[in-house]
């Protein structure tokens, strides 16, 4: 299996309850390694753009809301297989059907402030690292 890269962000919901440091060490048990960080408090256009593609979903204003009500932690993050492995250790979207062990089952308030974004193909993880981070920022 090739080593790969995905985006996370590690969002207001757990940032504000001091989570940080208990979300990336689910990432890094996982098998992920974190080769780019920052604390970053999002603009509106910032998260407007980057959930572009649910512009159209009845949540949309909520969620622009709730991802700018906080700081956020952008990751980039390495491994074998690193988009299905961050998405399996996530869980799904609302923590009521999270499985044991993943971070959302753990951590997730609901399945708005659901504690994690993690990219869900290898095209889109390029386009969202690309988003957030500049070349010399990611160091593998
Ligand atoms: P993410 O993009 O954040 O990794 O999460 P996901 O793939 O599991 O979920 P997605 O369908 O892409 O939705 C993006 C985020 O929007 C919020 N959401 N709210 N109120 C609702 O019904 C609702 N549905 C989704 C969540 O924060 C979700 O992660
Ligand atoms: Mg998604």
């Amino acid at each position: 299996m090739a080593v790969t890269r995905t985006f996370s962000i590690i969002k207001p919901d757990a940032t504000r309850r001091n989570l940080t440091g208990a979300v990336t060490k689910k990432l890094e048990d996982a098998g992920l390694r974190v080769v780019a960080s920052k604390r970053i408090q999002m603009t509106k256009e910032q998260a407007e753009g980057f959930y572009a593609v649910h512009s159209e979903r009845p949540f949309f204003n909520d969620l622009v809301s709730f991802m700018i009500s906080g700081p956020v932690v952008v990751q980039v993050l390495e491994g074998e297989n690193a988009v299905k492995a961050n998405r399996d250790v996530m869980g799904a979207t609302n923590p009521a059907d999270a499985a044991e062990g993943t971070i959302r089952k753990e951590f997730a308030e609901s399945i708005e402030a659901n504690s994690v974004h993690g990219s869900d193909s290898e095209e889109n993880a390029k386009i969202e690292i690309d988003y957030f981070f500049k070349a010399d920022e990611i160091v593998g």
